[in-house]
């Protein structure tokens, strides 16, 4: 058994607990009323706590806000639908698999596209309620299921998308698995509420989350260095892998990353990751388990503003945090082993993997699959899918791999890949370099446009490098349609965030590996402006920049921006000099 202190070591349990606190509470292990409302067939909708409920099994109640005025108008209700998002630790999904959520997202989906996440996995946008049962048992079928991938509880867990050492990343994806499994809700309320399976006498216990769940969402991801493309200082617990002769040995452990602010709210601010010190693998799920039950039982469960773990740890002291990780895990980090980012972004086109099978990486624009006048490649993976006899990895950058490929069996794959127009030799740089979240029309956070806005908006950002003669170049530009932070623009060189219709606040000064925050640096701007921005701190770069000096260091050596230190105390400093 681990030892705990039993103690708080704050006062934060003299607050009031939130609302969110009750409703776990309440639920009896997340079942709530979930069963009555399937039922209903009044309302497209979830009622009361059940409309939180529903996100613990994967599930988000959404209404088309394109539509939403024009149905008020004819008095109607909203066309309430649910998202769903897959768990899929790792991203690895097989042809058969693929095969069947391409049937699903077409036949039984308002939208008829499948969405590729920042987490690797995929989403299913606009499920009417006759279908939500039907889909989550045919997800059961294929071995898949949509447990914890939101609520407060661990997500799913990413892993470096690398087929080339197949033998480190076979490793380092094995632990994103059991991790995933490790830190699963225990509850049968799933197999109960969309299964119909059979309920059982033994009570419900959760060993790890305990019966009230995390005080908030909590994100797990392992990376293999040098390639950070699981952006792991976006997540409040990462492992990057150490490696000797391609053979895993263990991790170095980071904790209390992430990204989301709430405007106005200086409590609030996006975080890199703390580095607490080496462990060998064996140790993985004991150190996971104590990190997540540290949070459990200090983290903030008055104010959901402040209770992720990168809130925690700022509180209570990373000192402190970390001795009691070690008590309860029973192990001592050791000091953390070297290792260095080079890249983020993913390796596109083919690759040979030291395994000797083919790999190839297709840029997926915003990760939405669907058929596109003169480009149908959703038609297009499924055709692959139906020969080919790898599998398929999704990206954390929204970006798909046909993993697996045999040489005998690559020239088929090509041609198939030409005729469906899946790999645009044409797509510059910039664009692969480039990422929105979802906002409009299904996010009901969104303030600005961010998916829709990207491809025109990267168009504007290639033609001003090329002004500069810098086309060969590109620089990590995100957008987020609010300052949750899902594409993950407070990791970027240049960073919009949402703030109305047509209006973004403007960060820059990030690097390319994901390790530095960038800085507020013009609030409430139009795309106008932030065009007329760019385009003269583009030409600045390209007459004072230092050889192969990236846009964001430029911009912190040249003391265009100050670069964030330490954002729990400089984030909302002094913005521009
Ligand atoms: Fe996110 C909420 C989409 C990755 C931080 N996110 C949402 C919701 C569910 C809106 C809502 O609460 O109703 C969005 C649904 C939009 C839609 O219609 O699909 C949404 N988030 C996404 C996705 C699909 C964006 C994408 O374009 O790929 C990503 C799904 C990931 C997955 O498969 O699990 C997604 N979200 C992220 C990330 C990036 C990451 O994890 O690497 C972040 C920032 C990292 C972090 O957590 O700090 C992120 N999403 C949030 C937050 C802010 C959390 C916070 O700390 O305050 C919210 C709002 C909330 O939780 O209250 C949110
Ligand atoms: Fe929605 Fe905001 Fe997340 Fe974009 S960043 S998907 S607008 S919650």
């Amino acid at each position: 058994m681990s030892k705990t202190t039993n103690t708080k070591p704050d006062n934060q349990e003299q607050q009031p607990l939130s609302d969110n606190e009750r409703l776990k509470r309440e639920s009896n292990f997340l079942r709530g009323t979930i069963v009555e409302d399937l039922k209903d067939g009044l309302t497209g909708g979830f009622t009361s706590d059940n409309f939180q409920l529903i996100r613990f099994h994967g599930m988000y109640q959404q209404d088309d806000r394109d539509l939403r005025s024009e149905r008020t108008e004819e008095k109607l209700e909203p066309l309430i639908n649910v998202m769903l998002r897959c768990r899929l630790p790792g991203g690895i999904i097989s042809p058969e698999q693929w095969l069947s959520i391409d049937r699903f997202a077409s036949e039984e989906t308002l939208y008829g596209s499948i969405r590729l996440t920042t987490r690797q996995t995929f989403q299913f946008h606009g499920v009417l309620k006759p279908k939500i049962k039907p889909m989550h048992q045919l997800l059961n079928r294929l071995g898949l299921d949509s447990i914890a991938t939101a609520g407060d509880v661990n997500r799913n867990v990413l892993c470096t998308s690398n087929p080339v050492e197949s033998e480190l990343h076979a490793q380092a994806y094995e632990w994103a698995k059991k991790i995933s499994e490790h830190l699963l809700p225990k509850t049968r309320a799933y197999a109960e509420v969309f299964l119909d399976g059979e309920k059982l006498d033994a009570p419900d216990h959760e060993p790890v989350l305990g019966s009230t769940y995390l005080p908030r969402k909590f994100k797990t991801a392992v990376v293999i260095p040098p390639q950070n493309d699981v952006d792991v200082h976006a997540n409040d617990l990462g492992f990057v892998a150490v490696g000797k002769n391609g053979k895993l040995t263990g991790f170095n452990v980071l904790v209390g990353g992430g990204l989301a602010m709430t405007y106005g709210d200086k409590s609030t601010y996006p975080r890199t990751a703390t580095e607490f010190g080496y462990i060998d693998a064996k140790n993985v799920l004991k150190i996971a388990e104590a990190i997540v039950t540290t949070q459990r039982d200090w983290g903030n469960r008055s104010n959901r503003r402040n209770a992720k773990t990168k809130y925690t740890l700022e509180r209570v002291g990373i000192d402190v945090f970390k001795t009691e990780v070690e008590s309860r895990a029973g192990i001592k980090f050791k000091p953390a082993k070297p290792y260095e980012f080079t890249g983020r972004g993913d390796r596109f086109g083919w690759v040979k993997g030291i395994d000797d099978q083919w790999h190839l990486t297709l840029f997926i624009e915003n990760g939405r699959i669907l058929d596109f006048p003169g480009r149908p490649i959703k038609t297009g993976i499924a055709e692959i899918a139906k020969i080919h006899k790898g599998d398929f990895r999704l990206t954390a950058n929204q970006n798909l791999i046909i993993a697996g490929v045999p040489e005998a069996e690559k020239t088929l794959i090509d041609s198939l890949v030409k005729k469906y127009g899946l790999l645009d030799e044409s797509v510059s740089e910039q664009r692969k370099d480039s990422m929105a979240c979802v906002a409009f029309p299904t996010c009901p956070l969104a303030m600005a446009e961010a998916e829709r806005f990207l491809p025109e908006f990267v168009s504007d950002v290639e033609g001003i490098l090329k002004k500069y003669g810098l086309e060969n170049e590109s620089i990590i530009f995100r957008v987020t349609g609010c300052p949750n932070g899902c594409g993950r623009s407070m990791l970027a060189e240049v960073g919009l965030t949402g703030k109305a219709v047509g209006r973004y606040n403007l960060y820059l000064g990030g690097d390319r590996i994901g390790t530095r925050i960038p800085r507020l640096y013009k609030e409430n701007i139009t795309v106008e402006e932030i065009r007329n921005i760019l385009d003269s701190l583009v030409q600045s770069w390209s007459a004072k920049r230092l050889k192969n000096e990236d846009f964001g260091d430029f911009l912190i050596r040249s003391g265009i921006v100050h670069p964030v230190k330490d954002p729990a105390k400089d984030f909302y400093a002094e913005t521009v000099i």
